[in-house]
């Protein structure tokens, strides 16, 4: 029964279904399909195959906007149901898309995991320059920086925002996340970042443990 509201949440993101997105979610929480099921096992699962066939050359740039935007327009109606009203205080998380990438779908759904498990969280937004977020991490003084990217061509950024830490004597003081789809966790060590989450529930496990908490 959940397997069929998620691959119709998926099959709606594939078909580019903007006017029923948000009644086909509706329809998936009131039958009590968990909200984070409906945002990694439907949506989510609904970009990947919307990945695939722009590699195939089937669908083209304006076919990924529009996934975006219908991935969008439900996670208006889930990302409420992520978010608790009473949270403990777990510390301060900066985050941001790295500088070139426009990417901010994943990112977005991490922060409001995180924001759910009880971190503050500071987005920064998409094509963040490695600068941006050392003036974030002297002004917000954050326990972890997040940084995410979807582009193979913008991963280097990542080490360049690591760099710029050391440089400022900062790196000691922020435990250092990142994700995205090819990143992986060799690439993390090579760069020097401290974990390479694969999802959102695992960036909030990670995050949690970098810091003790778990
Ligand atoms: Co683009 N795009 N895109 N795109 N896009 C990809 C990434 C691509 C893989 C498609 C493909 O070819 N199969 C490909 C990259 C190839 C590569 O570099 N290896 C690609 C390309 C080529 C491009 C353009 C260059 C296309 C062009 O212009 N010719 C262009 C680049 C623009 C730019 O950034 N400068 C471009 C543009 C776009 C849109 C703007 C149209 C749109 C984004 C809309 C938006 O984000 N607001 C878009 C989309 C939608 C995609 C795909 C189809 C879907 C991405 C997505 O939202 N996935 C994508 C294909 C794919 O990824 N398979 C593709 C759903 C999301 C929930 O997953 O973001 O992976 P994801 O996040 C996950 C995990 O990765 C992880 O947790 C998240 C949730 O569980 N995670 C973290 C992410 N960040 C994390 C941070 C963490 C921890 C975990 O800690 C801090």
């Amino acid at each position: 029964m959940s397997e069929d509201h998620l691959q119709k949440i998926s099959q709606a993101i594939v078909e580019l279904d903007y006017q029923n997105i948000t009644k086909i979610v509706k329809e998936a929480l009131d039958a009590g399909v968990p909200p984070l099921k409906v945002v990694l096992e439907g949506m989510a699962k609904g970009m990947e195959i919307v990945g695939q066939k722009y590699e195939a050359n089937e669908y083209f740039l304006s076919e990924l906007i529009m996934a975006g935007e219908v991935m969008k327009e439900g996670m208006k109606i889930v990302e409420p149901l992520l978010k608790d009203a009473e949270k403990p205080n777990l510390g301060t998380v900066v985050i941001g898309t790295v500088k070139g990438d426009l990417h901010d779908i994943g990112k977005n759904i991490v922060a409001t995991l995180l924001s759910a498990a009880g971190f503050n969280v500071i987005d920064l937004g998409v094509d963040v320059a490695p600068e941006k977020f050392i003036e974030a991490v002297e002004k917000y003084n954050p326990q972890i920086v997040g940084m995410s990217a979807l582009l193979t061509v913008t991963m280097p950024a990542m080490k360049d925002v690591i760099d710029l830490l050391k440089k400022r004597s900062l790196r000691e003081k922020v435990k250092v996340i990142i994700g995205g789809a090819a990143v992986t966790p060799e690439f993390a060590k090579k760069i020097g970042a401290d974990a390479a989450p694969k999802d959102a529930v695992e960036a909030v496990q990670v995050s949690k443990k970098l810091l003790g908490l778990s």
